[in-house]
Order: C-alpha cells, then sequence, then structure tokens
C-alpha cells in the first residue's frame, strides 16, 4: 500500500530532525492583516510565487496560514469558511512543491481540511488549549504537531518562563488524554505571543531551560516586537535582529526556526555550521 502524501511528508519531517542540522520554516500568511506582511500574499499567484521562492532559497518546511494570530492584538477573527477558502486555491499548489507543509490555524476543522489537502504537520498557537477537537485530530491522524504557549494577555509582574513550562505540561498533559503520543509534539514558546517585549527576551534567552521536555523546540521570532524594543525599525527591516536571535536560539538547540526571510537565514544558518565544522 503506497503512503499517504501527509503521513510520507511527516515521516520526512522525522528523518529532516534526525538529520540534526536546524530546519527553516518559512511563512506564508495568505491573510490580509498579518503583523508584518498583511496583504501581501493574499492573492493566490502573489502565494505560491512567495513560497516558490521559499522553497528554492531552502526552506525546509512551508506553513502556510489564512488567519493573522496578531500577536500584538486586533486580529480580525475569520470562520472555518473562510480561511479554508483562502487556503483553497494555494495550499495544494504549495504541497505539489515537495516540502513537508505545515498549517498555521486554531481551528480543527481547518487543520482537518488541510490534511485532507496534502498538509504533514499542524501548527497550533494554541497549544491544545484552545479547541478540544485539535489533540484527537492529530493523534488520529498520526501527524507532528507544533505546540504553542500563548497568553490572552501580557502581565509583567509574571515569571514568564516559568509559565511557559507550565503551559508546556498543561499541554503534554491534554495530549496524553486524547491519546497522542510526545513523540508528535515539537513545542514552541510562543515569542510575541502574550508577552512583553522583555518576556520575549527572557524567553529566548531560556531556550535551553526548554529542552528539558525532551522534545524538539521551534522559535518564531521572526520581525518580531521585541526587535523594535532593542533597536527600533519598523517589522520588515527587523531581519538582522532576526536572525540573531534565531541564530542564538539554534546554538542553544533549537530545531526549527520559522521565519519570513528565508534566504537571509539560511545562508546565516550555512555560515554558521560551516564555521563550526572548521573550528
Ligand atoms: N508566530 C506567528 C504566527 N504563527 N506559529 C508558531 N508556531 N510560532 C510563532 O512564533 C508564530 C506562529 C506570528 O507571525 P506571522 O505569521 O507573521 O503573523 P500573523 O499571525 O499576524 O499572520
Amino acid at each position: 500500500m503506497t503512503a499517504s502524501p501527509a503521513l510520507a511528508a511527516s515521516s520526512r519531517l522525522a528523518d529532516l530532525l534526525r538529520a540534526g542540522r536546524p530546519l527553516v520554516m518559512g511563512v506564508l500568511n495568505v491573510t490580509p492583516d498579518s503583523f508584518s506582511d498583511g496583504g501581501k500574499f493574499l492573492d493566490p499567484a502573489t502565494a505560491i510565487a512567495q513560497a516558490e521562492r521559499m522553497v528554492a532559497a531552502g526552506a525546509d518546511i512551508v506553513d502556510v496560514g489564512a488567519e493573522s494570530t496578531r500577536p500584538y492584538g486586533g486580529a480580525e477573527p475569520v470562520t472555518a469558511d473562510d480561511e479554508i477558502a483562502r487556503l483553497a486555491p494555494v495550499l495544494p499548489a504549495v504541497v505539489a512543491m515537495g516540502v513537508p507543509v505545515s498549517i498555521d490555524t486554531m481551528k480543527a476543522a481547518v487543520a482537518a481540511w488541510a490534511l485532507d489537502h496534502g498538509a504533514a504537520i499542524l501548527n497550533d498557537v494554541w497549544g491544545l488549549q484552545r479547541d478540544p477537537e485539535m489533540a484527537p485530530l492529530a493523534a488520529r491522524r498520526g501527524v507532528p504537531i507544533v505546540v504553542m504557549h500563548n497568553r490572552e494577555t501580557a502581565d509583567p509582574a509574571i515569571d514568564i518562563v516559568a509559565d511557559v513550562e507550565a503551559f508546556f505540561a498543561r499541554s503534554l498533559a491534554v495530549a496524553a488524554d486524547a491519546g497522542l503520543p510526545a513523540e508528535q509534539i515539537v513545542l514552541d514558546p510562543g515569542i510575541g505571543f502574550g508577552k512583553t517585549p522583555a518576556q520575549s527576551l527572557a524567553t529566548l534567552a531560556a531556550t535551553r531551560r526548554f529542552l528539558g521536555f525532551g522534545r524538539p523546540l521551534l522559535i518564531g521570532a521572526s520581525r518580531k516586537r521585541f526587535i523594535d524594543s532593542v533597536s527600533p525599525a519598523p517589522p520588515d527591516q527587523r531581519i538582522g535582529g532576526s536572525i540573531a536571535a534565531h541564530l542564538l536560539a539554534v546554538l542553544d538547540g533549537a530545531a526549527i526556526v520559522r521565519v519570513h526571510d528565508v534566504p537571509e537565514t539560511v545562508q546565516a544558518l550555512r555560515v554558521a555550521a560551516a564555521i563550526r565544522t572548521a573550528e
């Protein structure tokens, strides 16, 4: 029996993770309102061309999203039908490019549609703690899922690293209850989500601590506001800060970085690896 495209791509992710090199996940926002590139890739042909550029530049995974998570508030909620209508002309074309596609959605109905159309990885920015159908879906389909830390609002008074750890523990319990093996889970501390800029920096500084869960880590620092808090710049001029954050995260053990600027990130990681090898 031939494996389904989703399962084949999913085991390809496991193979990639085993290769022991950091993986680059390219961001494709098919949205009108994403914080850094909203509206740029809403047109399907433009979105597909952007995915082609990212794959040609060395993206290992393409993360397709059709609802802005707006880490900084003000997201327009969209229905599952609207999300699917945005994805339909784009996601299958990206799957056909041959790299594993992840679906950035907090709705299990959209995730199920995406898996039926060839997506191989789920990316839930509410870490299995919003839609109760998400964990059973990942369990049934046997696909990897990115479980991201999130909070409704930032509270500068809390110990954010402890909060992330408690959240991860809850998510892993939800997964276990749903029969979703921990082996399918990638953890992500959710840089910029429900965090002050200082807390995003503290979270990045704690990357090694999160390795204690024994799961691969994904870090998505791309163009986020903490960069502006250190060195003021609008979102599309935060490439330097994004690369600095992702490079340090990788040196601290992160397995996957989620980025808007694929060519620059791939180059930085390749050069860093070459220097390491030459040592
Ligand atoms: N960040 C964003 C969206 N999805 N998923 C994971 N796992 N980790 C992240 O850090 C993450 C994410 C926000 O970035 P972007 O997709 O560019 O913005 P928007 O959600 O506004 O579309």
